[in-house]
């Protein structure tokens, strides 16, 4: 755009912004076949959540078909979903887990 490069010469226009990483939401799936006990037990091992909270979190999930897990960083977030599809594959259990951009 014309203009442009002068605005940035003199200063003009430009505010010093400190940018935020943008933070991810990780998704539990429900499904008709994976134990709720697994499920609580993933929320408590891989989340931190104390056993109420998993409970709260697997019946959400179970009942609306989809529940946020927790909020992380692209890093965290592709670790805790690998994470739980590890899990779930080593008890052969369909439980899906992905993330999407807040
Ligand atoms: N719907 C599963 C069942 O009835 C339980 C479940 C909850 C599975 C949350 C996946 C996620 N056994």
């Amino acid at each position: 755009r014309p203009g442009d490069r002068e605005e940035v010469e003199l200063g003009v226009k430009t505010k010093p912004r400190t940018k935020r990483p943008p933070m991810y939401k990780v998704l539990l799936l429900n499904d008709d076949f994976t134990p709720m006990e697994f499920v609580v037990h993933v929320l408590e091992r891989l989340f931190s959540m104390t056993h109420a909270q998993a409970i709260e979190i697997m019946l959400t999930v179970h009942r609306k078909g989809v529940a946020v897990v927790g909020v992380f960083s692209h890093e965290i977030a592709e670790t805790k979903v690998a994470q739980v599809m590890e899990l779930a594959r080593r008890q052969q259990h369909p439980l899906q887990c992905t993330m999407e951009k807040e």
